[in-house]
């Protein structure tokens, strides 16, 4: 069960990658609004490992197709190296972004060291969108439009190939929830590679218990389960702290039960809590929101089972 492991939270402040500047005051966010002491609560070892350090937003515009990429690769490097050390003192990583661009980073770091160790490795990408644009495609040059595609080989080598093994991910290892903003091409490129992807509309058609049993099948005890929330996963209207809201997103009861089944399955062993814009909330509810589902991801059941 995730709820025994021993923690580390892993600061990492920074929006180069997004096209708002704020998510860089999340981690702070999630400091206050609760998550060392919620966790605590639950029994778990908590570890504030503090933030890390890195380039300053330079606030520029897209060079061949990308924004503050040598920026972006700095602060990836910084958390594959935070990763994988607490990784190999036996912790769960817990990544408090700052901007989805840092997913590259986190995964790259969890994907060595399953090979490593043998492990399977399974990714639930929680978000509305995509994050599979490549330079050619991106509407924006906004590096965080881009973390997915990069862990399947495509993208600049400087983010595809900073382990030890490119490409970092197989299509097949990673699964996407709440997927309701996909641009164009970048449509085109998650059908070419055959990303297994649960949009709202499958949601809303199937239902959430559903879709999770089918995202979540297969998963065993030697599967390493990875859980990159994107705050945007959620509905605007509860979640209003993110610089890329869309509306028609997962519901507080929903995201609970995503939360729970993850639980349920024993096998999470590390999560990314990203794009979280303390600038764009409302009295800190959007963090204190992402907080309460953390719980229920370290086992605190919403039900009377326990
Ligand atoms: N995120 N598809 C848009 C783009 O600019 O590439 C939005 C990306 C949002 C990324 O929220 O992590
Ligand atoms: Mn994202
Ligand atoms: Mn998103
Ligand atoms: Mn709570």
């Amino acid at each position: 069960m995730a709820g025994n492991k021993a923690v580390s939270l892993i600061g990492v402040p920074t929006d180069v990658g997004a096209g708002h500047r704020g998510a860089r005051l999340g981690p702070e966010a999630l400091r206050i609004a609760g998550l060392p002491e919620a966790l605590a609560l639950r029994g778990v070892d908590v570890r504030d490992c503090g933030n890390l350090a890195g380039p300053v937003n330079p606030w520029q515009g897209p060079v061949d197709g990308y924004r503050h990429l040598d920026q972006v690769v700095a602060w990836n490097r910084a958390l594959m190296q935070a990763t994988r050390a607490e990784l190999e003192a036996g912790r769960l990583p817990v990544m408090l972004g700052g901007d989805h661009c840092l997913g590259v980073g986190s995964i790259t770091a969890v994907a060595d060291w399953c090979r490593q160790q043998g492990k399977a490795l399974r990714v639930l990408w929680l978000d509305a969108h995509a994050d599979f644009n490549t330079s050619a495609v991106t509407p924006s040059g906004n590096v965080h439009g881009m973390p997915v595609a990069c862990l399947c080989g495509l993208g600049p080598q400087a983010l595809t190939a900073m382990g030890q093994h490119s490409p970092v991910l197989q299509a097949e290892q990673i699964r996407q929830i709440g997927i309701r903003s996909v641009d164009p091409e970048e449509k085109r490129l998650i059908k070419q590679h055959r990303v297994d992807v649960y949009d709202m509309r499958y949601i809303d058609e199937n239902g959430m218990k559903r879709t999770m049993q089918a995202a979540l099948a297969g998963i065993d005890a030697n599967t390493h389960l990875h859980v990159s929330f994107d705050v945007d996963f959620l509905d605007p209207q509860i979640a209003p702290g993110v610089g890329t809201t869309v509306p028609g997103g997962v519901n507080y009861r929903e995201a609970q039960l995503v939360m729970e089944m993850i639980a349920d399955t024993g096998q999470m062993g590390s999560l990314d809590i990203v794009e979280l814009n303390p600038l764009l909330d409302d009295h800190n509810r959007t963090a204190e929101l992402a907080v309460d589902l953390v719980e229920s991801l370290f086992g605190k059941s919403t039900l009377m089972r326990d």
